[in-house]
């Protein structure tokens, strides 16, 4: 009891000696990027948060989806995955069920902040890109002619300054900046179809 009080005490004048610092109280990060690749790749599946078996860019919009009705406060009913938020180029929309909120719920937190946010699918696209062949920008296990023009049309984009969407950002960056000079522009489509005919050669 006398200890009890004691550490109250304790905690008390500590509390009052400390200047109110905002840092202490908003949740912080507690993994970098490279953090949770490690965990992605031994753990994939814990982060299919659609429950269709496979993780790739729609298990970051339902983080997304799950974020945005956090913010809100009230569910939605579907997921809506527009064309430019799959590197396939798909349109789909799909019942957002309560499995897998519980599942984003368990492990959507991928920066450990203590709370879903966009950082978090964005950590996610991270890791999902992280195993993919370079140059292979629309995912399809081949280098070829419409990964060039995929990184072409991301360049014409840029040039007028259009604003490419998130997905394609992070999947140009990661997949799409061939000779590491952090763009992506012609030199890297041509790298892609040197590549390519090397392959189509042999
Ligand atoms: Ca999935
Ligand atoms: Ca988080
Ligand atoms: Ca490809």
């Amino acid at each position: 009891m006398k200890k009890t009080v004691m550490t109250i005490a304790i905690l008390l004048a500590s509390a009052m000696a400390t200047p109110f610092n905002a840092a202490a109280i908003v949740p912080q990060p507690q993994k970098t990027v490279e953090e949770f690749i490690e965990i992605y790749r031994n753990s994939e599946d814990q982060f299919d948060f659609n429950l269709d078996g496979v993780v790739d860019t729609i298990d970051a919009k339902c983080v997304l989806t799950r974020y945005s009705e956090l913010v809100v406060g009230k569910n939605t009913n579907v997921v809506v995955v527009d064309e430019y938020e799959s590197e396939k180029g798909e349109q789909s929309i799909f019942e957002f069920t309560d499995k897998m909120r519980e599942k984003i719920d368990e492990f959507g937190d991928m920066d450990g902040d203590s709370i879903i946010s966009s950082i978090d699918s964005s950590y996610l696209l991270a890791a999902y890109y992280s195993d993919k062949e370079a140059g292979d920008v629309n995912i399809d296990g081949k280098l070829d002619a419409r990964d060039a023009s995929k990184m072409l049309s991301f360049y014409s984009a840029n040039s007028v300054n259009i604003q490419s969407d998130y997905v394609t950002e992070k999947n140009m960056e990661y997949l799409g900046d061939l000779n590491g000079d952090g763009k992506v522009d012609s030199t890297d489509a041509s790298y892609a179809l040197l590549e390519y005919s090397k392959i189509a050669t042999e």
